[in-house]
């Protein structure tokens, strides 16, 4: 049976010839083809992608705990971004601005006369009440199209107050999802942030740990575990992140990447301007977190480091052993499909496999090419990037180095170079028969749940309650549904209890949908 042909042709002519370039069932053929990534969404298809501002505020900045991030805009977009991704910080003098919520509320006289003067005042109380070392000024869409210099907002705060403050123009209908805001982040953390501190690192092993966001505590996990072998952590991006270590990272040995697509740019611009190497990381999942310790021990090339790496794998390993057999005894055979952001899609397919179940279904909202293809490929820094479609690469293969910005074209021909066990994306680590769907929508996740019905849906707030209500266990994979750490070892227990809770309570098995007995327009009318 071919699934994706059964869902695609259920599409109208020219949407079809849309969607059928982001989905993907594979095979041996189609393993080596290309999958569209990172366009615009269909107009009028219900997208679970969110935008510019979301990936800017909410994803990179919101969790540096010791920088007021103002929102510049409307009161809904700081609402809804606010506390809702649970990327957990804890104080280190008093102050964790997290917990708050900033921003200007524009009204509509705002939009009609400018909202610069509002601007101002929100920070002059901001200054006076919160006493910020740092504020960040983020837009909203309205803010892009009334043409509020907030840059220059920015220049006279620093000139008017002494602090640092820095503007970010990611109104959230620049690009095509959070990915541009990605970008924007990145850039200004780089210029204004990153190499402004030159504390010493305490020992050799010093580190910084990128596109780790701290979501229900999974930072901290990571961080315990290198702090046992005797890593020096010098800062997270950003989760539990702060803009005084973030000053100093530059200083570390190595960064480590564990969401490549949010941050990729942040390693592989420290790479050039000061030489600081990164390596790909993945601590989500058992056997990814031993192979990536060992990576990281091997990079240092150092005796001791590898023997005492080893001890702690093993310590770590011998508290989990009962627990793991006892939810592999329970999990095993089970069928995931899994639908998130850039990155975790693809890392929790590993977990999952360390407890026996199989990925039937998965996808990206936003991801690029390299997340599902991987090849060692860096996506450019240049700006424009996502807008002209141009990729730069960074590979090292059979003794020469390819550098360069490329057409796709060119990107095409250096992907032939590479054999397919070398690249790092998703695809590689998917079995045939699975099916790959990017920017999967609501249509597409009603229609694969059909077919494939998995026993267990990863997805977030806006498709869970369609695929809970047709009586298939949901959890949230970017909040953990209120739980976690999922990472490290420790982790990938409270993982594995988790859905092992959810499929041995099947209730939602007894729940019948709304749509089954209830015309929706009949309801409403209702009132109902
Ligand atoms: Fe990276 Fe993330 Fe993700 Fe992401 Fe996100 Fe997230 Fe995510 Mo939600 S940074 S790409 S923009 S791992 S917020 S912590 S869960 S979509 S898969
Ligand atoms: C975002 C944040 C988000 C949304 C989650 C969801 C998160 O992209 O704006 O849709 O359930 O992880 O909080 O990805």
């Amino acid at each position: 049976m071919n699934v994706r042909n059964i869902v695609l042709d259920k599409y109208s002519a020219k949407v079809y010839k849309n969607r059928k370039e982001h989905i993907m069932e594979l095979t041996e053929e189609t393993k080596e083809q290309p999958i569209a990534a990172n366009s615009r969404t269909v107009p009028g298809i219900i997208t679970n992608r969110g935008c510019c501002y979301a990936g800017c505020k909410g994803v990179v900045l919101g969790p540096l705990k010791d920088v007021l991030v103002l929102t510049h805009g409307p009161i809904g977009c700081g609402f809804y971004s606010w506390g809702t991704r649970r990327n957990k910080a804890k104080t280190e003098d008093g102050r964790n601005f997290i917990e708050y919520c900033f921003s200007t509320d524009l009204q509509e006289p705002d939009i009609v006369f400018g909202g610069e003067k509002k601007l101002r005042q929100a920070i002059k109380e901001a200054v006076e009440i919160f006493k910020p070392k740092c504020i960040m000024i983020c837009s909203t869409c309205p803010v892009g199209l009334i043409g509020d210099d907030i840059h220059a907002v920015a220049t006279e705060t620093e000139q008017l107050y002494g602090i640092s403050c820095m503007a970010f123009s990611c109104e959230g209908y620049k690009g095509v999802s959070q990915s541009g805001g990605h970008h924007i982040a990145n850039n200004t953390i780089m210029k204004k942030i990153i190499g402004t501190n030159d504390t010493p690192p305490k020992n050799k092993y010093s580190v910084n740990l990128l596109g780790e966001y701290n979501i229900g505590g999974d930072g901290w996990e990571v961080e315990r575990i290198m702090k046992r072998i005797g890593y020096d952590v010098i800062s997270v991006f950003t989760g539990d992140g702060s803009f005084e270590a973030i000053k100093n990272s530059h200083m570390a040995n190595l960064n480590l990447v564990q969401c490549h697509r949010s941050i990729n740019y942040i390693a592989e611009m420290m790479k050039t301007k000061y030489g600081v190497d990164w390596i790909k990381v993945n601590f989500i999942g058992i056997k990814s977190t031993i192979q990536s310790l060992r990576d990281m021990a091997a990079y240092f090339g150092d005796k001791e480091l590898a023997e005492r790496t080893e001890e702690v794998i093993d310590d770590e390993l011998a508290n989990i052993a009962e627990e793991k057999e006892y939810y592999y005894s329970k999990l095993k055979g089970k069928t995931a499909a899994l639908y998130v952001g850039g990155s975790r899609s693809h890392h929790y397919q590993l977990l999952l496999s360390d407890f026996g179940v199989s990925t039937v279904l998965a996808g990206y909202e936003f991801a690029h090419r390299d997340d599902y293809e991987g090849r060692e490929v860096i996506p450019t820094i240049k700006e424009d990037a996502d807008s002209k479609n141009i990729e730069h690469l960074n590979v090292e293969k059979d003794d020469k180095k390819y550098h360069a910005y490329l057409t796709d074209e060119q990107y095409e021909m250096l992907k032939s170079k590479i054999p397919l066990e070398d690249y790092t994306g998703m695809i590689r680590h998917m079995e045939n028969g699975s099916i790959i769907v990017d920017d999967l929508n609501q249509f597409e996740t009603d229609e694969f749940l059909k077919l494939l019905k998995p026993d267990i849906f990863f997805s977030g707030i806006k498709d869970k309650y369609s695929l809970q209500k047709s009586g298939v266990l949901a959890r949230q994979l970017h909040s953990y549904d209120y739980s976690g750490p999922y990472s490290g070892f420790r982790g990938s227990v409270n993982f594995a209890r988790d859905i092992t809770m959810g499929l041995y309570t099947p209730a939602w098995g007894f729940v019948t949908p709304p749509w089954k007995n209830r015309s929706t327009l009949k309801a409403s009318l209702a009132g109902g």
